[in-house]
């Protein structure tokens, strides 16, 4: 199924903003914990998708950005080996009008297989209804020590494929070199950049991003560095210019 809903010039921007249920309000401050502010910095940001939970897309989402409705979720509150489960149908994401759906599979842990099947229906009831399937492929558990190791990323990456997602998301290895490995065992299936925590500062990111797409990523998917920032909207165009513009880190910068 095309991700060229969520594209542009052949690359993408995802605003995520689903870790109200995955880390908590911690993350958030007084500004980014109303999901409004977050509707309306996709959409001024010029996001080409925003990534909801289903509460959230059922009372904040304004169908200006491209919905990608996440149809799995956990809460850090549970220790132990990893497993999200489904809590939304996919069928529920296409009438509150979802153009994929997200699903996040913890590649390593003893629930995989759980994961892995549900996607796998997931992935099929989504394309019946002509929406994508996007795979957040993050390697976690008792088994994994490293999860941005390249040979990790690089599986994390080839996952993706192997299940049939069309986008994957993945995190960043550190090096050019490195990730290119992971985006070529990616095959057909796009990847996107995970954002992670913020980073210490702003060109610190920026570096990464810019790192993931000289591999050949399509582009991120990015929440915190974005929403926490001082500035969201500047640092919306600076990725705008990075990705979409293909600048340098330093071009982009420039005035
Ligand atoms: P961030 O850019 O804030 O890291 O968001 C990307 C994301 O994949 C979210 O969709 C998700 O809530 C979060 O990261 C998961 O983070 P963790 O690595 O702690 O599970």
């Amino acid at each position: 199924m095309s991700m060229e809903v969520f594209l542009r010039e052949g690359r993408g921007v995802l605003l995520a903003y689903d870790q109200g249920l995955e880390h908590g309000p911690t993350d958030f401050d007084e500004r980014n914990v109303d999901p409004s502010f977050i509707m309306k910095l996709a959409a001024a940001g010029r996001f080409n998708g925003v990534v909801f939970q289903k509460g959230l897309a059922e009372k904040y989402y304004e169908r200006r950005v491209p919905l990608i409705l996440k149809v799995n979720g956990k809460t850090n509150l549970v220790k132990g080996e990893p497993v999200a489960r489904q809590i939304c149908s996919v069928k529920r994401a296409s009438e509150l009008g979802a153009k994929a759906v997200g699903y996040t599979i913890y590649a390593g842990s003893a629930h995989e297989s759980i994961m892995l099947e549900e996607f796998g229906r997931i992935q099929e009831q989504a394309h019946a209804l002509k929406m994508a399937a996007i795979a957040w492929i993050y390697p976690r558990g008792e088994a994994i020590k490293n999860d941005t190791a390249l040979e990790i990323v690089a599986y994390a990456a080839r996952i993706g494929l192997e299940v049939g997602a069309d986008a994957v998301k993945i995190k960043y290895t550190g090096d050019v070199e490195s990730f290119r490995w992971a985006v070529k065992s990616a095959g057909k299936a796009k990847v996107f950049m995970s954002g992670g925590p913020k980073a210490p500062t702003e060109v610190d990111f920026l570096k990464q991003v810019r790192g993931a797409l000289d591999a050949g990523a399509t582009g991120l998917a990015v929440g915190r560095n974005v929403w926490q920032s001082s500035d969201p909207l500047k640092m919306a165009r600076l990725l705008q210019r990075l990705v979409i513009e293909n600048l340098s880190v330093e071009e982009a910068l420039q005035n």
